[in-house]
């Protein structure tokens, strides 16, 4: 298992998060990546790649013009006005409304935003960019040959899509890796998302192709972010149809459950005949997580780690959500260990 890290995170870490109505300290904080490159160290997963920074032209394969402008240029424009605060979308296009691109920056900060919790900061774009960068330089490891990579990306980058960052995430990185994956000639590539929310910007990335399947073990939507996609009746558009599968599962549910579902989702995966995988790696499924709603324990991860590393495919996990700090380096490291003992 080759690890790909680096320290470029530490440059975004917003002042607060918007939850239940109060500005708190944001759940997706720095100290996350120290507790897992500990639990890397502790475990001998150190055979590091260095990370090279990934291309424009796969980032703008991944997500439209327009939209990276405006993550790359956004904090300066926003204080160029004078502002020091942080960023924080107010007003969101939702039905009905124009889809105008405002020129005015608290305009465009609400037009490419879908969720209001995560704000955009001094640093924001280098640490997501430099998070790609980990994604794509995992992924080329494994094309180059070896049997699996772990991208320790922050902040992480399932909820964005093309054109809209929420949920802490601003560029998908495991998009980036399965795009990567087909730029270097894998003709069919799969997406397995473990998080805890539904990976709605992946799934709306490839959601009318046939080339990339997604798959995704989540919260319920009626009940839980991202809200508004997720559900069991996706399943693809025009070439796509067919090539999404999801599984929204309970709050409370226990790992039994979760894991019957993800058998499911790896019997999908085994069909559709990919050559590689990418795991959208989010361990806020764990029981003690502050901010979800599932049973996993600790040995849990080891256990449904060993499922994956059976698979038997060329594999990336990217590293997305978990919120319990202090086990979220027990809790990935010990998914990545039952990956490498199964294989
Ligand atoms: C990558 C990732 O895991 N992103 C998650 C973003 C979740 N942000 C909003 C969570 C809303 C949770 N509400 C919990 C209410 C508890 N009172
Ligand atoms: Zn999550």
């Amino acid at each position: 298992m080759k690890i790909v890290r680096s320290d470029e995170h530490r440059k975004h870490f917003p002042n607060g998060e918007l939850h239940d109505g109060k500005l708190v300290r944001p759940f997706e904080c720095p100290e996350r990546v120290d507790y897992i490159n500990a639990a890397l160290d502790a475990a001998g997963l150190t055979d590091q790649v260095a990370p090279t920074p990934v291309e424009d032209a796969l980032l703008a394969q991944v997500h439209d013009a327009g939209y990276l402008e405006f993550l790359r240029t956004a904090w300066d424009e926003w204080t160029a006005l004078g502002h020091t605060a942080d960023m924080i979308p107010s007003c969101l296009p939702t039905r009905r409304m124009n889809t105008h691109i405002p020129e005015h920056i608290d305009g465009k900060l609400g037009y490419y935003a879908f969720a209001a919790e995560s704000s955009i900061t001094n640093g924001t774009w280098e640490a997501a960019h430099a998070g790609a960068s980990l994604a794509r330089t995992a992924q080329q490891s494994v094309s180059n040959g070896a049997s699996s990579a772990f991208a320790l990306c922050r902040p992480p980058g399932h909820h964005a899509s093309t054109d809209f960052f929420g949920g802490y995430c601003y560029l998908n990185n495991a998009a980036i890796a399965a795009q990567g994956f087909r730029n270097d000639g894998a003709e069919r590539v799969a997406v397995l998302d473990v998080d805890f929310h539904h990976g709605n910007g992946t799934q709306d990335i490839f959601y009318g192709r046939n080339d990339v399947f997604f798959a995704s073990l989540h919260g319920d939507p009626a009940h839980e972010f991202p809200y508004f996609l997720g559900y069991a009746d996706e399943v693809g558009s025009g070439d796509g149809e067919g090539f999404t599968a999801n599984y929204p599962l309970l709050p409370g549910t226990t790992f039994d459950v979760w894991l019957s579902a993800l058998d499911q989702a790896l019997e999908r995966i085994a069909d559709f005949g990919a050559d590689a995988l990418v795991v959208s790696l989010g361990v806020d499924t764990f029981e003690a997580d502050p901010i979800s709603s599932f049973k996993l324990s600790s040995d849990d991860f080891t256990t449904y780690g060993a499922r994956l590393g059976a698979a038997g495919l060329p594999t990336v996990y990217v590293m997305e959500g978990g919120y319990a700090v202090e086990e979220i380096g027990t809790n990935a490291v010990n998914v990545l260990t039952g990956h490498v003992d199964a294989s």
